[in-house]
Formats: structure tokens, C-alpha cells, sequence
């Protein structure tokens, strides 16, 4: 693949090309793929309708590039190392061969079913190679997939189904957690009690808990997979056919269905994935995140299988059976390249450091984080601790909406800097922006941070809701994509991303619209208002509390108890990531005179921080504030 970056002065020179002639730099990475007819046009953009086309014309299917392309040479070496829950449990080597013949096999039995191209289906599955072998089987078909993060409630998982009519869910019959076994089949019965669309459920079996199966709609994937063949021809896919659809919050109720298509994203997210963690043959990569986020979907899924890499599939927990396991499976594999999340290091530093200094951590090269800020003490840790100050620390800031990484540092190229995501990658254009919408020239600015050019990876649409997408995304700055994050650029041009600044608050890595969690709350019978805001927190980064106001007073003990049922329903409807810490029931919110809720005021108040409120001139209600800060919830 081109333009794979050694050094700084390579990075600037790439870099020039890359902006003065995107045509040319992408469709020269593009050239070292496998396609079924070459595209007639690199890319077609309108930012301002947000309509944009790489390759058109061109024609594919993902998964050749992603297994059959490196069958030849590299059939019988190791495509995907699964890593159980269990520490009795051994890990499976599954070898690019094998990943194949299951892969063709799952797709066989998706067609048999009905399955057809263009059809989506959703996948709930724990980290278990069939989720991997589901998805691919997907793509290999032309079926889109729509994979849920096996931790979202029935409720939420309706909601996605729906959203997409999706024809068939592909499940499993519990999961593993830790020391937690779940039922993820009884989840997906009362999903499936609101989503019509849905003609099967495949089940694969992990568990082996005791699940009812629906006749005629559930059927064992193992049942099914044993009478298929081990071969499947690849479906053609124009370039610009959807691969998946995967859901991200929204500041409003209803999440977002992110449409990625086929060969743009191939192309960016092996390009971003080789720069990035400088993969070289042989190297063992591990990225802890779940497929059922979108690090998962291009950073353990197609990014490695892409450059024909050996990716780490890791079904479990940090803590479990105890907070050794990371350094224990980094030892175990010889791991080269680590990638995890802030919210992870940060619960690992608070554990004794006897955990880490008892593996043998040489293997490591390439440190990664990704998700949200990461604080400077949990990267001097990272760095010291785990990287023993010789692995260089990619803080790679992307979004579920940019497919691959945007800014990063390129390891051992930008030398890197506590807390800092520093330079664009290649082909990416930041631009920072007054709240009045002029782009800020120069360093040592703060803005709102945009992208002004289009990119292979970014996602084309909102499933069925292209206007949600405009608006969302291109119309707070007319011509550029927003990122709904805030930015500040060092002297040296480096990017630090301050954090969100809409509606979205990002617990432990996940990221929650406080909108859907605060009507849940609503919905509770005495419930008048409430106000969701995030407050630092020392390992989940922010956690979320809740600003309540009841339509009668009532007894603290009643308090108590619907402090409880209001997690619970939270927890029912959302998943039990959005349950909120705390709790302060009061008579009212602040308000401005529009009579929207200040939240702004209530992020302060959160975090402890009451003398510096900022203006509250335009406030209906300055008495709601000192009311809630003189009984703030301790
Ligand atoms: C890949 C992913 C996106 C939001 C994003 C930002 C935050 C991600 C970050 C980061 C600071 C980093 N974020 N990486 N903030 N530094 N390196 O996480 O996608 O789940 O859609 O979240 O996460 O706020 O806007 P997604």
C-alpha cells in the first residue's frame, strides 16, 4: 500500500500531495486492492447537500479483500486469535483458511434463509468468532449488517431493529462477562415481540443456557452451518453500496443509523490502520474494544483483516478472573500493538502495580487509546508503566461518523505529547471554528472542530434519514463536516480534542444522548422535568447525574425508592452503561426566558464548581440554582 509514513519530513510531504490532489492520493492507495472493475470517478462531493461518492463506478466485494486476496500466501497463518472469558478455556488460532470456510459457510446459510443482497440484519452477539464469521458472511452476500453492542436492553435493541427493518437477528444463547452469564436469547424474545420485520433468528450456541426457540422462526446456528458448503462466491458490490449500518447516540430520542458503504471504507480504514499502528507481518495486534462499537468494526474487524494482520478477538473483561488479565494475554500472545480506551487504563492504574510488573511486556511496540480525552496522569502511566517509555501512544481521535481515525500520531514519525491526538492523518483537513462560524487561523486557538474536506471512510447517510444527517452534521458550519467536539491546536499545530460540546456525554468510552434517558425518567408517573449532565469521574471519565423535579412532594424514603426504579427503568429501556450515579430530586431546573433548561449551569454544579457559573443573566429562575446548590446531592 502507498504512502505508508516512516518519517516526520515524509508525513508533511505525503501530507502536500494528499491535500493538493486527493483524486490522485486516494485512488493510488485504492490501486493495491482487489477490484471486480475499476472505478470511473475517484470522488463527487457536495458538503453542502452532504452527498459524497468515492469510487464510483467501481465495483468489489470487501471480504475478497479481506480473506481470498491473502489465501494464497498467508492461508494457513493466523487471521484471528479468539481469547475466551475464561482463563480455563484455550484460545482458538483460526487461521485465514478456516476464517474462509466459516465465513462461506455462515454466508451459505444466510441465503438459505432468505437473505439477499441489500437486506439488513442485525447481529447481538458477545465477542465469540461468529460474530466475526456473521459479519463477514454479511458483506460476502451483500446483506447489510447492523451489529448492537450485546449490552443494550430488549428496548434498545427494538428500537435498532426496527429503525432498519432488519430481516433476521443473529444471537446467541448467553453470553460471558466476567463472572456474569447473561441470557442474550430472552433479550432478543421481547425485542422481537415489537419488531415485525423479523422472519428468523439464528442462534448460536455459548452458553448453553436454557433458551426458548420459536418454531419455524429460531433455528441453531450449528443445525445449519454443518450441512453448508465451504463455498460462496462473493456477491459485486458497487463501491458505494452500504457495508453497515451502526447506531450512535443523538441529542435527540431516536439513535442514528450511520450508513457506511463498501469501498471507501475499505480503502480508509486499512490505509489509517497500517499508518497508524505501523503493522508489520507477524506483528500480534490487540484492540480491547466490543465489535459493537465502531473501534471494533474497523480496528479489530476489516482494518487488520485488510493488511492481512492478526487481530486479537478478546471475549471478556479488564478485571476478570482479576485486573491481570490484559497484562496476562499481552504476555500470553506476545502482543505488538495495544489499543484500548482511557476509561480502561484508568480503572487498571488504580489497581496494584505488582498486576503489571509480574508480565513480561516486551513484546509491545505501539500503545493506542481511542474514545474519549485521555487524562495526563493516565497517560503517564500508559507510557510508563505499560509502555516503559520506548512505545510511542497513539491517541487516536475519530468518531461511529468518520469510519477510521482522523487525528493521530503516526508512531515513531510525530514525536507524541501527553494528552495531545497531534497531527491530521493523511488526506485530512482539520479546520477549527468560532462559535460565529470563521475558521480560526494560527496556533494557539480553541474552537469547534471541523473537517473541511471529505474523506473515503466518512459515512454517506442516516439510515432512511438523509435530512437528519445534513442537519446534524453539515449545517452548524454550511460546506464542513462538524464534529460536535471542541479542539484546541498547540503552538506546533498539535490538536488536543477537549471534549463534547452537545448533548452527548461519554461514560466509560460509550457514548449516551442525554435526551433518551431523561424521557425514560419522564416517564415515571410523578416525575415533572429532569436534566441529565456528565461530571468528571475517576475512571469512567464523566458519569451522569440526574437533576429530577416531581409533580408533589414526597416522603425520603419514597425518595430512595425511586432513585432505584428510575435506574432500573434506565437500565430496562437503555442498557444498564446509562445508569445514573446520582440522583438530586428538586423543585426546579434553571431555565432561560425560551424556558430551555441551562444546562450548562447544572455541568458546573455537578462538578462541585459553584462560584464560576458563568452569565446567568438570561435566566428565568435564578433561585432554581441556589436552591440546588444549597442541597446538592453530596
Ligand atoms: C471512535 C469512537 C466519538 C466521540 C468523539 C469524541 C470522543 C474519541 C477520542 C475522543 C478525545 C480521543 N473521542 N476518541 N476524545 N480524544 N482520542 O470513539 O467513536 O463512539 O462514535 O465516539 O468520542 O468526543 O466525538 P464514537
Amino acid at each position: 500500500m502507498k504512502y505508508i509514513v516512516k518519517s516526520l519530513p515524509e508525513y508533511f510531504k505525503h501530507q502536500d500531495k494528499a491535500l493538493e490532489n486527493p483524486e490522485l492520493f486516494w485512488s493510488e492507495i485504492a490501486e493495491s486492492f482487489t477490484w471486480k472493475k475499476p472505478w470511473k470517478k475517484v470522488l463527487t462531493a457536495n458538503m453542502h447537500k452532504a452527498e459524497i461518492k468515492w469510487f464510483e463506478e467501481g465495483q468489489l466485494n470487501i471480504t475478497e479483500n479481506c480473506i481470498d486476496r491473502h489465501l494464497q500466501e498467508k492461508g494457513s497463518d493466523t487471521a484471528i486469535i479468539f481469547e475466551p472469558n475464561s482463563t480455563q478455556e484455550k484460545a482458538q488460532h483460526i487461521s485465514f483458511k478456516q476464517l474462509s470456510e466459516e465465513v462461506n459457510k455462515m454466508a451459505n446459510v444466510l441465503k438459505q434463509k432468505g437473505i439477499q443482497k441489500g437486506d439488513r440484519v442485525c447481529v447481538y452477539l458477545p465477542m465469540i468468532p461468529e460474530l466475526a464469521y456473521t459479519m463477514l458472511a454479511c458483506a460476502r452476500i451483500g446483506a447489510i449488517h447492523s451489529v448492537v453492542f450485546a449490552g443494550y436492553s430488549s428496548t434498545a435493541l427494538a428500537s435498532r431493529i426496527n429503525d432498519a427493518s432488519c430481516k433476521m437477528v443473529i444471537t446467541a444463547d448467553g453470553s460471558y462477562r466476567g463472572a456474569k452469564e447473561i441470557n442474550l436469547k430472552s433479550i432478543v424474545d421481547k425485542a422481537l415481540l415489537d419488531s415485525p420485520s423479523v422472519e428468523n433468528v439464528l442462534v448460536a450456541k455459548r452458553t448453553q443456557c436454557e433458551i426458548e426457540m420459536t418454531s419455524g422462526r429460531d433455528f441453531f446456528l450449528s443445525d445449519l452451518i454443518s450441512a453448508a458448503s465451504t463455498v460462496c462466491s462473493p456477491e459485486t458490490m458497487n463501491a458505494e453500496d452500504p457495508l453497515f449500518i451502526l447506531y450512535t447516540s443523538g441529542s435527540t430520542g431516536t439513535p442514528k443509523g450511520m450508513v457506511h458503504t463498501t469501498g471507501g471504507y475499505m480503502v480508509y480504514t486499512a490505509h489509517t490502520f497500517k499508518n497508524v499502528f505501523q503493522y508489520e507481518d507477524g506483528d500480534i495486534y490487540w484492540c480491547t474494544a466490543d465489535i459493537g462499537w465502531i473501534t471494533g468494526h474497523s480496528y479489530i474487524l476489516y482494518g487488520p483483516l485488510l493488511n492481512g494482520a492478526t487481530t486479537i478477538l478478546y471475549e471478556g473483561v479488564p478485571s476478570y478472573p482479576d485486573h491481570n488479565r490484559f497484562w496476562e494475554i499481552i504476555e500470553k500472545h506476545k502482543v505488538n500493538q495495544f489499543y484500548t480506551a482511557p476509561t480502561a487504563i484508568r480503572s487498571l492504574a488504580k489497581q496494584d502495580i505488582s498486576h503489571v510488573e509480574k508480565h513480561d511486556l516486551s513484546s509491545l511496540k505501539i500503545l493506542g487509546t481511542v474514545g474519549e480525552p485521555i487524562n495526563v496522569e493516565a497517560w503517564n502511566w500508559y507510557d510508563h508503566h505499560i509502555g516503559q517509555q520506548r512505545c510511542p501512544i497513539v491517541d487516536t481521535w475519530w468518531q461511529t461518523e468518520t469510519g477510521g481515525i482522523l487525528i493521530s500520531p503516526i508512531p515513531f514519525s510525530t514525536p507524541t505529547k501527553a494528552t495531545f491526538a497531534t497531527f491530521p492523518l493523511l488526506g485530512i483537513q482539520p479546520v477549527l471554528m468560532s462559535d460565529e462560524g470563521k475558521e480560526l487561523e494560527g496556533n494557539l486557538v480553541n474552537g469547534n472542530l471541523c473537517i473541511k474536506t471529505p474523506w473515503p471512510g466518512i459515512a454517506r447517510t442516516i439510515w432512511n434519514n438523509h435530512k437528519r444527517y445534513l442537519e446534524t452534521y453539515f449545517s452548524a458550519y454550511p460546506g464542513y463536516y462538524f464534529s460536535g467536539d471542541a479542539a484546541l491546536r498547540d503552538p506546533a499545530g498539535y490538536y488536543r480534542i477537549t471534549g463534547r460540546v452537545d448533548d452527548v456525554v461519554i461514560v466509560s468510552g460509550h457514548n449516551l444522548g442525554t435526551a433518551p434517558i431523561e424521557n425514560t425518567i419522564n416517564e415515571h408517573q410523578i416525575v415533572a422535568e429532569s436534566a441529565i449532565v456528565g461530571y468528571p469521574h475517576d475512571i469512567k471519565g464523566n458519569a451522569l447525574f440526574g437533576f429530577v423535579t416531581l409533580k408533589r412532594p414526597i416522603s425520603e424514603a419514597e425518595k430512595s425508592a425511586l432513585k432505584i426504579a428510575i435506574n432500573e427503568s434506565i437500565s430496562d429501556q437503555i442498557g444498564p452503561i446509562a445508569k445514573l450515579s446520582k440522583i438530586q430530586f428538586t423543585f426546579s431546573l434553571p431555565k432561560t426566558r425560551s424556558g430551555k433548561i441551562m444546562r450548562r449551569i447544572l455541568r458546573k454544579i455537578a462538578a462541585n464548581e459553584f462560584t464560576n457559573l458563568g452569565d446567568t443573566s438570561t435566566l428565568l429562575n435564578p433561585e432554581a440554582v441556589q436552591e440546588i446548590i444549597k442541597n446538592r446531592e453530596k
